[in-house]
């Protein structure tokens, strides 16, 4: 092997140097470039990548700074199936993650590894996930051979010269190592080694596969680092309300994959709400830690949007509208005969002469869809109208309220409040969503995805649900937890408009978590007392509010009888509490309905 073009590593942290010559030696590459992160780097960057066909110039006048991405077709979402988690053992990754011994991992990747990068570059990134200088904050850096990995991690982390003066020598960073190879299926693997705070990516370019510092980091490695260290990371959202009075309530909300979580976190209030304000911390994850004064503190660990495209408008959400015009890189979108780019459910009709994803002219007729489902758009936070001004606060933001949602056509309500810590748990833990485009499989079926976390716990979920009991002795004062629910239907209608209505929701929880409003207590949690959610200038028939706020005993009897089938299949780290909490609830039922024994 004829030694790689490369500069002086910009550090003198020899742990690094080390690593990263020990990388070169496995992947082979022609050239070394360390990222600084700067502007002039980005330029370079993107010529590159126009030059190599990977990045598309946009219209410059209507969109400045954007551009194209055209990925594999085969390789346009998550790989839940080829995500493993390598702990020593099975069961400290638990039933609900592919394990790999890590001796295993590390011999088959290594074989994919050698020589993937001859005749390419490899890229060294380092990155910060949080704000720069945050006790919370972690050092990573990335090793890839895309050009579009560096690119996007630009905008999602904190990334270049400033995470290695953060890093110094210390010997704590996350270790990643990517590589497109032929982008192949069968050679696909995103392994994830917690105790040696590693990650390995192969044979994909997407971005939750690809751009470790998100899924892969700051969920499955910076869960597991949060158990050991006593806090939480976590896939929800963060916003501030302000109220017209200038009262600030931070709340932190979990939905799964494309439930909405970036339009929550960037909500507009309808003309109601005259004087609320909505801003966004994050809008996908949330690394939380008990502070001095005892309440609990999030953190968004990114620095940009990785945001789904389809659905995004100047409707349902024109605050993404504003952060996707410049500077964005979009992937897998359609783009219009004038260099415009386009999705199913953008503004106004579908214009003609459109390019789909696959860059084939768009016959408007098929059935195909002109944007692919999981299209997205890479944007940096910055760009945000609502960004919040405490983001970059490396003490974090205090939690009044957490908020779990899913997509559920029946059984759960619009709105209702855990009465305690453990019943909150229990709703996290038994959370439930139809399934959606983020990752491969099939769409639209009910699976369990606890807190949200299924595909990103990076330890035995039963341990998990654990640690969260825990924190309940750690915080003393505890964020009120609710879950909601925007997607409750009835003859196949949505029940609730969602969107910038759900801001009456949240106010209810707002109020609920300054206790300053009551409850109505059902058997299963408190939802609001008639007249307490505010309806006024929503324009849609009481009865139906009321179908979408109801809570059915025989709906909920099916609900605990599928949540302890999901118990069940936790196995012995499962929680004796949550189980009592669903024996608890199901035994309210059976008194309701003169059952008891
Ligand atoms: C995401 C996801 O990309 O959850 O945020 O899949
Ligand atoms: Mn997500």
């Amino acid at each position: 092997m004829t030694a790689p073009e490369t500069q002086k590593p910009p550090t003198t942290n020899t742990n690094l140097i080390n690593w990263v010559n020990e990388m070169t030696k496995l992947t082979k590459p022609d050239r070394i470039v360390w990222c600084d992160g700067s502007e002039e780097e980005k330029v370079r960057f993107t010529k590159q990548a126009v030059e190599q066909g990977i990045l598309e110039p946009l219209n410059q006048e209507k969109l400045p700074g954007c551009y194209l991405h055209r990925s594999n077709p085969n390789d346009v979402a998550r790989v839940e199936n080829l995500t493993f988690i390598c702990t020593p053992t099975k069961d400290e990754a638990g039933p609900t993650n592919n394990w790999m011994a890590p001796k295993d991992a590390y011999d088959k990747l290594a074989k994919l590894f050698d020589g993937s990068m001859t005749g390419r570059t490899m890229y060294v990134i380092p990155y910060v996930m949080g704000p720069i200088g945050s006790p919370m904050s972690k050092v990573g850096i990335e090793i890839t051979d895309s050009v579009y990995v560096a690119l996007n991690m630009r905008i999602m982390t904190r990334m270049g010269t400033k995470a290695l003066t953060m890093l110094g020598d210390s010997n704590d960073f996350n270790r990643g190592l990517h590589s497109v190879l032929d982008c192949n299926p069968e050679r696909r693997f995103i392994c994830h080694f917690p105790q040696d705070n590693t990650i390995w990516s192969v044979g994909s370019g997407y971005g939750g596969n690809v751009l470790l510092g998100k899924k892969c980091l700051a969920l499955r490695i910076g869960s597991y680092l949060g158990k050991t260290e006593g806090w939480l990371a976590e896939h929800m959202l963060i916003l501030g309300v302000e109220s017209p009075e200038g009262e600030m309530t931070y709340v932190a909300a979990a939905f799964p994959s494309a439930c909405g979580k970036t339009n929550f976190a960037m909500m507009i209030p309808p003309k109601r709400f005259k004087g609320w304000k909505i801003w966004t911390v994050g809008d996908d994850i949330a690394w939380m830690k008990v502070g001095e004064d005892g309440r609990l503190y999030a953190i968004n660990p990114e620095h940009g949007y990785f945001g789904v495209a389809p659905g995004t408008s100047n409707e349902s959400n024109p605050n993404a509208m504003k952060t996707t015009a410049r500077d964005t890189i979009f992937t897998n979108v359609a783009r219009t005969a004038d260099g415009d780019v386009w999705w199913e459910g953008k503004d106004g009709p579908m214009p003609a002469d459109l390019t789909d994803w696959q860059g084939r002219p768009f016959n408007s007729r098929s059935s195909e869809k002109a944007a692919h489902p999981n299209s997205r758009f890479t944007a940096p936070a910055t760009n945000n109208p609502a960004l919040s001004k405490f983001s970059d606060d490396p003490e974090g933001v205090p939690i009044s309220a957490i908020i779990f949602g899913g997509r559920r056509a029946t059984t759960i309500p619009l709105v209702m409040q855990a009465f305690n810590w453990v019943h909150g748990v229990f709703l996290g833990a038994t959370l439930g969503s139809e399934t959606t485009a983020a990752a491969t499989g099939k769409v639209g079926v009910v699976r369990r995805d606890p807190f949200a976390m299924l595909p990103f716990c990076g330890y035995n979920m039963g341990e998990y649900f654990a640690h969260w009991l825990q924190m309940q002795g750690k915080i003393q004062t505890l964020p009120k937890v609710f879950i909601v629910n925007w997607f409750r239907k009835k003859d196949g209608k949505f029940l609730w408009p969602g969107f910038g209505e759900n801001m009456r929701v949240l106010k209810w929880i707002v109020d609920r978590a300054r206790l300053r409003v009551g409850g109505h207590e059902t058997p299963f949690g408190w939802v609001p007392k008639a007249g307490d959610l505010d309806l006024s200038g929503l324009n849609i028939p009481h009865e139906q509010v009321d179908d979408a706020t109801n809570v059915d005993l025989a709906e909920w009897r099916t609900e605990l009888e599928s949540q302890g089938e999901f118990f069940a299949s936790i196995g012995p780290t499962m929680p004796r509490s949550l189980e009592l909490q669903r024996e608890l609830l199901l035994a309210r039922i059976d008194a309701i309905q003169g059952k008891d024994a």
